[in-house]
């Protein structure tokens, strides 16, 4: 039995969505950020640094959503998910791996500083445009990618676009999208895949954020 170690609208929604495309059975344990229950030993003991997601896969347990990613697309080699060793898209594929962990930490800070930090503890709008600023430069190497093609890889969907699941529904939070039209026609593509709707149904509502939009502004 598989067993998905989750917290609702994180980074673990990339694992849920990919288990959904995997048409694998599989429970949910949900957590929450800010209850303490990450820090739990028994979860500790899953997930040392008391991250989500992990994975149980039986005895086997996977901490760090890419390694899951790749642990699941190698045993499921029939869902083609991930390019093969000496495939022409297996060096495309592993860095829009390892980019989805290149966007997801900035908005980690942002999430961090605008989101969770409360007064009398106040961000620095300066270090937060800057954030901004370079959280927005990660959307144009994908607005540039998606131009021509409709996933990350020219041969279609792949795990690489479920890294990105969680990323993009959180960036909208800090970085006004109408200058992606193509980034945004890849998160409508998301949303139409059976297999990303049936995970946002088990995902569960998300308790981060308050507002539709965070400015630096704000902060001052
Ligand atoms: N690189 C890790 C990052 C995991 C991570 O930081 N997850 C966040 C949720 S998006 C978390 O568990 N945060 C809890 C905390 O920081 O205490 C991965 O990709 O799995």
């Amino acid at each position: 039995m598989i067993t998905l170690h989750h917290v609702a609208a994180s980074r673990s929604f990339r694992t849920l969505w990919l288990l959904e495309e995997l048409g694998l059975p599989y429970e949910v344990k949900t957590y929450k950020i800010t209850d303490g229950s990450l820090r739990d030993p028994a979860f500790l003991e899953i997930s040392p640094a008391g991250r989500v997601p992990a994975l149980e896969m039986g005895e086997q347990v996977v901490f760090e959503s890419q390694a899951i990613t790749q642990v699941l697309c190698e045993a499921h080699p029939e869902a083609s998910l991930a390019p093969d060793l000496g495939d022409a898209e297996r060096v495309s594929y592993l860095q829009w791996l390892s980019f989805a962990e290149t966007q997801a930490s900035i908005i980690a800070s942002l999430n961090l500083q605008m989101v969770f930090l409360r007064p009398p503890a106040k961000p620095s709008v300066v270090v937060l445009k800057l954030e901004v600023a370079r959280l927005k430069a990660t959307l144009y190497p994908l607005e540039q990618t998606l131009a021509s093609q409709d996933w990350l890889l020219k041969t279609g969907f792949s795990a690489a676009d479920t890294m990105l699941g969680f990323n993009l529904f959180a960036i909208k939070h800090f970085v006004h999208l109408d200058d992606f039209p193509h980034v945004r026609a890849y998160m409508e593509r998301m949303k139409e895949r059976d297999a990303f709707q049936r995970a946002q149904e088990k995902d569960g509502a998300q308790e981060f954020y308050d507002r539709e939009f965070y400015a630096p502004e704000d902060f001052a």
